[in-house]
């Protein structure tokens, strides 16, 4: 068992936990090293398609800040928090819109998103696999695991926040709203640069769709927002119902989370025709349908399941 009973019990009473020196120095300077290789272009086969870059997301934002003008102008929900339409995400950003526009020295700081890095690269496959992560996965979720899907929010200098939400809003292809995520953080997070932001006892809220969102965002349950700061090496395991957002980079140092999204292998895949054919772009199967289609990490897999 890698958590203790407290460990355990903190993480089903309040939706998260973070964990300290989840991986040594030496492995945190490895895994940074072959993030910049894939960022960088060292790896042939890495599709650039897996990599937003803060140019193309600029862009993207004000093509839909032109559809959606009507629900772009933030009101405040709450004293940290701003309103954009159903939308509620930490304040702060206004006030860098200059920085955010201004051309990088950097091309690591263009980065705002990885995609799968664990497929492209053997160490970050590695580490989707050791047993130290692996281990408490298991403690919380069971033996059968598989990964879902793998990502690094980059939250380059000035980033913007990332919003209030719960996970499995978007995983509705998963018949059950019970997947684990480790973040890895690649470098300290403070209440400057972003750290995550949860709100502790969500996920006893059942699932929220984004229309209902900002009413279950109360003041109240707002108050109770707990911030957390991280050492680079650190780590948090949060449940996918868990409401967490990040607030802005408010600094001139990204911000690095790698986020390793893992489900239980007797999960029901219940995706429609669409959901099917996105899953199969993400580049997160090995096999060539969702059904029995992600890699397994641990046990065994089930029919009918992911
Ligand atoms: O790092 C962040 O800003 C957000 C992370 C997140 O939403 C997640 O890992 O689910």
């Amino acid at each position: 068992m890698a958590l203790n009973e407290a460990q355990k019990n903190r993480f089903f009473q309040d939706g998260y936990i973070a964990i300290k020196n989840l991986i040594t120095p030496a492995e945190l300077s490895t895994l940074r090293q072959h993030y910049e290789d894939l960022a960088l272009g060292n790896v042939p086969n890495f599709p650039r398609r897996h990599l937003s870059v803060r140019d193309v997301r600029e862009l993207t934002d004000m093509v839909n800040a032109r559809q959606t003008q009507a629900l772009e102008t933030p009101t405040p929900h709450g004293r940290r928090h701003n309103r954009r339409g159903t939308q509620v995400y930490p304040k702060g950003e206004e006030a860098y819109e200059a920085q955010r526009r201004m051309s990088v020295k950097d091309p690591l700081d263009a980065v705002v998103k990885m995609n799968v890095p664990s497929r492209y690269d053997p160490v970050f496959d590695s580490f989707v696999r050791h047993p130290k992560i692996v281990d408490i996965i298991a403690d919380l979720m069971g033996p059968n695991i598989k990964l879902y899907y793998d990502q690094v929010f980059a939250k380059p200098p000035y980033d913007r926040a990332n919003r209030y939400h719960q996970d499995s809003v978007f995983w509705s292809f998963f018949a059950s709203n019970f997947q684990i995520t480790c973040q890895i953080l690649l470098d300290d997070s403070t209440l400057e640069n972003g750290c995550i932001r949860f709100s502790p006892g969500s996920h006893n809220f059942g699932l929220i769709d984004w229309e209902h969102l900002p009413y279950i965002l109360t003041e109240d349950v707002l108050e109770k927002e707990v911030a957390v700061p991280l050492k680079a090496g650190d780590a948090t395991f949060h449940h996918s119902l868990t409401l967490h957002c990040s607030g802005p980079n408010t600094t001139p140092c990204r911000r690095r989370g790698w986020s390793i999204h893992y489900v239980s292998a007797e999960t029901r895949y219940i995706g429609t025709p669409k959901e099917t054919g996105h899953i199969k772009n993400l580049g997160c199967l090995v096999g060539p349908e969702p059904t029995n289609g992600w890699p397994l990490i641990r046990g065994r897999e089930f029919p009918a399941c992911v």
